[in-house]
Parts: structure tokens; C-alpha cells; sequence
């Protein structure tokens, strides 16, 4: 059957539209279509219609521009005698005639272009869904290109921080060379299978063989591994693979996501492997998708105290926190962990935004008391008050005592705040949480609800070096008894790995009784490929040199190869007691980015990333101390 086609005032034939779904029959279409049209041209009509009334009416919309006072620089309606008018519209003689022309100027303008737009519909109509399809596909590529210029525009240039030992490290003796390549080469495992079987996933799944995700990262892609091993690629010379990586982030890694990730995951891994990656390779594209991210962390910040929620979606920016944290409470550790990669962003930016944001958090942290000097891991970022008083180093807890120090170390020493602040907090950490078990293993336990519970998480393991990084600076001059407590630390977290079957340690260890340094519960026996202990050996090595340090993490090694190398990656492991290993089928982005850059520094000379020159965050991502001798970073020439 034929269509019948319409015939429109300009006599050429319109093809009917079909935008039905299409089952539709075809003439309801067309007459849908037509009864469209002839709307459109009432419209146009009364379109016009009003302009015409505009321009013919007193105006009374001029009455308004006087009352907001910028009657002398829209229109000088003066009258004849001379004097202002003050909100009547006088016209007289020359002045009428004047008037007259601009309205009928302005009337065969508005003619015109209600010609040209009734034009230009009738031209639409006439087009086939193919053609206007095609054109919406134009449009849409024109808008995606000019998007990627302007995130290939280059930031404002800023002076580079003195970046000293970012190649090297090479060892002298062969037996350490040997150890430090066979690490290269569990690099080049994790990173192969991951490029096979997980390029683009958040994780790898090394015996499924596929891509893993959980909702840190959010729903989407984000390359997670990618990033956050960049760093660790870069310093063990394996460059064709920094390359692909970096590839990988220029085309594909894109933050206007419906996607709702962790805010501080997000900051320390992507934010602090992405400006990493720029510091060590000064490739600019790493810069800018550091600022793009940033970009869209910020509406976390807009609660009613500044503390940021955990989560935040990056397209709409919603923000909301866990559903498991005490009465809708943000996490110390999440919305603590946040300064260095702030700064840093400020610096190379020259905007302030994230400066403020992190200063903030610090100076509300500052006026609030503290229960026995202890920061509680939960506070309500609506009320500004703690949540439930339960204070740890370990998880919840652990890296907002980490940044405080590290923001001293950043700051070339200069931020004094953050030191003492620090230097308090330990203080009471000594005071109320670190204590000595029976069999003399000095540990830290966690203050819950008034007293003190005697276990220790493997994350807590990481503040052995916290301690010996913090040892210089100290307060009364007491640097040796924090390199002996970070000494301690790692001894104690050494016997918690040496006390298991796979010669790994557990998430968890108790101190009760007869029981030391051992996980109880099924629950808390799992290893997934954490890194703490062994960067508390590596600041133990980097400060005393006792090769303790260096045997303890060949140990730790020679575990994770025999018990969690699979052949397509590595995996976590469920029970670190029993001598069979089931696997978890989890590789971790961290163990890329931190446990193996550890073990390879451990195996490297001082002079690759020397620790007066750079500080680790907490996701161990190398970013360069800032010279900002006697200036705050708002008096910093960089900061414009
Ligand atoms: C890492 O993502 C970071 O070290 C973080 O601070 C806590 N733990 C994991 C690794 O265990």
C-alpha cells in the first residue's frame, strides 16, 4: 500500500517520518506529522505576534530597568526640558522619528528570522530519518572532539620540585641484583596476566581469568590496575608496559561516568597514582586526568560541616556515606587521607580549591575534643559531632595519622600544624593503645567503647614505619625511642607472618593469654596480597640498614611466590594457617602499586627515591617534597 504524501504550502512533497516504533501503522505517522506541522505554524504565528506586541506596547519593561539603577548606562531617556525622566517614557520631535525607524527595523528583523527558522523547519521535515540521524551523529562527534581539546589543554605551567632518584637503585651485590630482578619479574607476572586477561577491569581475577571489580571503583571501568601500578612500572624500567598503560588512560580512562566510587580510594589511588606517573614520567596527561578527577570529587565536600562524604557519584555529584558506619558517620581515615594529593593538585594547578577543602577538615579536626586525646574513627559530617568512640591505627583509623606526619615531610618541614598535630596524636596512642603481651611482643590494640581490645589488624602493621619516618622531628628529641618503637612493630608483625603455615600474615592477630600474634577467628586468617608489613620493613632498612629487614622480606617474597602465584596472576589467600592454600581469585590493584614497589626498593639502593626528596602516600605513590621555604602555599609564585 502507498503512502499518501502531504502536500505543504511550499508545494514540494514531504516524505512522511516514521518515528513510530514499527509496528505503527505508517499513516497514523503521517498524520500525526501533519497535525505536528500545522501546530508548528501557529506557533510561529503567535510567536510573532508577540514580538510585534513587545515592540508596539508602552514599555513598561524599561520601568524596570530604572529600578535597578542602570537607567544611565542602558538608555539616557532625558526629556525635552533637559531633566531625567525617572521612570516615564517621554519621546518628543526628532527623538519620535528616531524611534519609529528602530521599530521598524527591528520588526522586519524579527520577520526575517521567523522566515529563515520556519525555513529551516520545513527543511528538517523534508529530511529522511537516515539524513537527520547522520546530522545528530555529526553534531554529537563535533562535540566529543572539541571535549578532547580541551582535556588536551595544557595546565599552567608551574616550577618543577627538585626530583632527585627517580631512575637507579641499582645494587652493587649480585645476591641482592638477583633478588631485586626475580621482584621485576613478579611485576611483569601480575602485570602480563592483567594486560591478558583484565586490560581496562579494575582487577583481575587471575583464575577465573577475568575482569574483578568491587564498588570502590564504582560500576564502571576505571582501569583501577592500570594506574595505580604505573608508578611501580616506571621505577623498575619496565617501559614499553608504562607505555601501553599510559595508552590506555589517554584513550579510554574517562571520569563523566554515572558511576558512585569511594572518595578516598578514588584519591589515593587514581589521584596519587596519576600524579605520580606525572612527576616521574612528566607526561602532561597525567596532570590533567589527576585534575579532571579531582574536578569531580569536590561536590563530596558539600555537607553541612566540609567533612566530605565517603562516596560521591561523579556524574550527578550526590554524596552519601556507608550504610555500615555508625549513625551515618564519615570515616577519619577517608575524609583524613586526603591533604597530600590536595596540596599537590593546588600546586600544579595554581587553584586553592583543594587547598582549602583539606585545610578545613584539619582546623574543624583541631577545635573538637578529643576522649582521652584519641581521634574516634567516626564522625557525623551533618552534626559535626564523633560517632561511636572506638579509635584505631589500623583500619578506619590508620592513614589519617599517616598524612598528618606526611604532610610536615611534604611541606619541606614547614607545616608545623600537622607536625604537632601529629606528635599529639601519637602521644596518646602510646599512651592508651600500644602495649607489651606477655611473651614481650610490643603491639597496638583498639579503644572500643572504654577499654581496650588486644588486637592488632595487619593495616596497623604499616605504623612500624609511620614511626621510624617520624623518628627525626620528634618531640624532646625522643627519635631514638620511635625508630625502637618502629623497630618493635615490625618485629611483632614479622612473628604474626612467621606463626602460620604459609609463612603469611593474617588480617587480624589477638594477644589473649596464651595466644600471641595469632588470628582466633576463621574469619580473620585471610592474606590478600597487603603490603604494611613489608613497607615497615623497608623504612626499617632505609633508617638502620640491619639486614634483618632485608631477610624478613625475601621471606615474605619467597611466601607470596610458592603460596599465591598462580598461572595467571596472583591471588589472595583464605587461610594463612593451613598448608593447603584455597585462593581468593583476587588480584589487587595494591599489590602492583605497593607490596611489590616495597619488596623492589627494599632490594634497591637509597639512592632510587630517597626519602628527603620524596614521601610515599598511602598507597605507596611517590610524589615530591615541596620547597616552600618560609611560605604558606598561597604565597607560593606558582599559585596564581
Ligand atoms: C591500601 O589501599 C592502602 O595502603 C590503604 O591505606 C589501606 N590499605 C590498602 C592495602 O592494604
Amino acid at each position: 500500500m502507498t503512502t499518501p504524501a502531504l502536500l505543504p504550502l511550499s508545494g514540494r512533497r514531504i516524505p512522511p517520518l516514521n518515528l513510530g516504533p514499527p509496528s505503527f501503522p505508517h499513516h497514523r505517522a503521517t498524520l500525526r506529522l501533519s497535525e505536528k506541522f500545522i501546530l508548528l505554524l501557529i506557533l510561529s504565528a503567535f510567536i510573532t505576534l508577540c514580538f510585534g506586541a513587545f515592540f508596539f506596547l508602552p514599555d513598561s519593561s524599561k520601568h524596570k530597568r530604572f529600578d535597578l539603577g542602570l537607567e544611565d548606562v542602558l538608555i539616557p531617556h532625558v526629556d525635552a526640558k533637559g531633566a531625567k525622566s525617572s521612570g516615564v517614557f517621554l519621546i518628543h520631535g526628532p527623538d519620535e522619528h528616531r524611534h519609529r525607524e528602530e521599530e521598524e527595523r527591528l520588526r522586519n528583523k524579527i520577520r526575517a528570522d521567523h522566515e529563515k527558522a520556519l525555513e529551516e523547519a520545513k527543511e528538517k521535515l523534508r529530511k529522511s530519518r537516515e539524513e537527520i540521524r547522520a546530522e545528530i551523529q555529526t553534531e554529537k562527534n563535533k562535540v566529543v572532539q572539541e571535549m578532547k581539546i580541551k582535556e588536551k589543554k595544557p595546565l599552567p605551567p608551574v616550577p618543577i620540585p627538585n626530583l632527585v632518584g627517580i631512575n637507579g637503585g641499582d645494587p652493587e651485590d649480585n645476591d641482592i641484583r638477583e633478588k631485586r630482578e626475580k621482584i621485576k619479574e613478579m611485576m611483569k607476572h601480575a602485570w602480563d596476566n592483567y594486560r591478558t586477561y583484565g586490560w581496562g577491569h579494575n582487577e583481575l581475577r587471575p583464575i577465573a581469568r577475568k575482569g574483578h571489580s568491587t564498588n570502590i571503583f564504582g560500576s564502571s571501568q576505571m582501569g583501577a590496575t592500570i594506574v595505580d601500578a604505573l608508578d611501580t612500572l616506571y621505577i623498575m624500567g619496565l617501559h614499553a608496559e608504562f607505555l601501553d598503560g599510559q595508552r590506555w588512560i589517554e584513550d579510554n580512562l574517562d571520569f563523566s561516568v554515572n558511576s558512585e566510587v569511594s572518595v578516598f580510594e578514588v584519591n589515593i589511588r587514581f589521584i596519587g597514582g596519576l600524579l605520580a606517573a606525572y612527576y616521574l614520567s612528566g607526561e602532561e596527561i597525567f596532570k590533567i586526568k589527576a585534575v579532571q578527577l579531582a574536578e569531580k570529587l569536590l561536590p563530596a565536600f558539600n555537607t553541612p560541616t566540609g567533612i566530605p562524604w565517603a562516596m560521591v557519584n561523579l556524574k550527578s555529584g550526590v554524596g552519601r556515606n556507608w550504610g555500615w558506619a555508625s549513625a551515618g558517620s564519615s570515616i577519619l581515615a577517608e575524609f583524613g587521607t586526603l591533604h597530600m594529593e590536595f596540596v599537590h593538585l593546588s600546586y600544579l594547578t595554581g587553584d586553592l580549591v583543594y587547598y582549602k577543602k583539606v585545610m578545613h577538615i584539619r582546623k574543624l579536626l583541631q577545635k573538637m575534643d578529643r576522649p582521652n586525646g584519641l581521634y574516634p574513627n567516626y564522625l557525623n559530617p551533618r552534626t559535626g559531632r564523633w560517632g561511636q568512640y572506638h579509635t584505631s591505627v589500623g583500619g578506619l583509623g590508620d592513614s589519617f595519622y599517616e598524612y598528618l606526619l606526611k604532610a610536615w615531610l611534604m611541606s619541606d618541614k614547614t607545616d608545623h600544624e600537622a607536625r604537632r598535630m601529629y606528635d599529639d596524636a601519637v602521644e596518646a596512642i602510646e599512651k592508651h593503645l600500644i602495649k607489651k603481651s606477655r611473651g614481650g611482643l610490643v603491639f597496638i590494640g583498639e579503644w572500643k567503647n572504654g577499654h581496650l581490645e588486644k588486637k592488632m589488624g595487619h593495616l596497623a602493621c604499616f605504623a612500624g614505619g609511620m614511626f621510624a619516618l617520624g623518628a627525626d622531628g620528634s618531640r624532646m628529641d625522643k627519635a631514638g625511642h620511635y625508630l625502637e618503637l618502629g623497630a618493635e612493630i615490625a618485629r611483632t608483625c614479622h612473628e604474626s607472618y612467621d606463626r602460620t603455615a604459609l609463612k603469611l600474615g593474617p588480617e587480624s592477630f589477638k594477644f589473649d593469654g596464651a595466644v600471641e600474634a595469632v588470628a582466633v577467628r576463621q574469619a580473620e586468617k585471610y592474606y590478600i596480597l597487603r603490603p604494611e608489613v613489608i613497607e615497615t620493613y623497608w623504612y626499617l632498612w632505609r633508617f638502620t640498614h640491619d639486614p634483618r629487614y632485608r631477610q624478613w622480606g625475601w621471606e615474605a617474597a619467597l611466601a607470596i611466590e610458592k603460596y599465591c602465584r598462580v598461572s595467571g596472576g596472583f591471588s589472595g589467600v583464605k587461610d594463612v594457617y593451613s598448608s593447603i592454600p584455597t585462593h581468593d581469585d583476587v588480584q589487587q590493584s595494591f599489590f602492583l602499586a605497593e607490596t611489590l614497589k616495597y619488596l623492589y626498593l627494599l632490594f634497591s639502593g637509597d639512592d632510587l627515591l630517597p626519602l628527603d626528596h620524596w614521601v610515599f602516600n598511602t598507597e605507596a605513590h611517590p610524589l615530591p617534597v615541596l620547597h616552600l621555604a618560609n611560605t604558606t602555599l598561597s604565597g607560593n609564585p606558582a599559585v596564581r
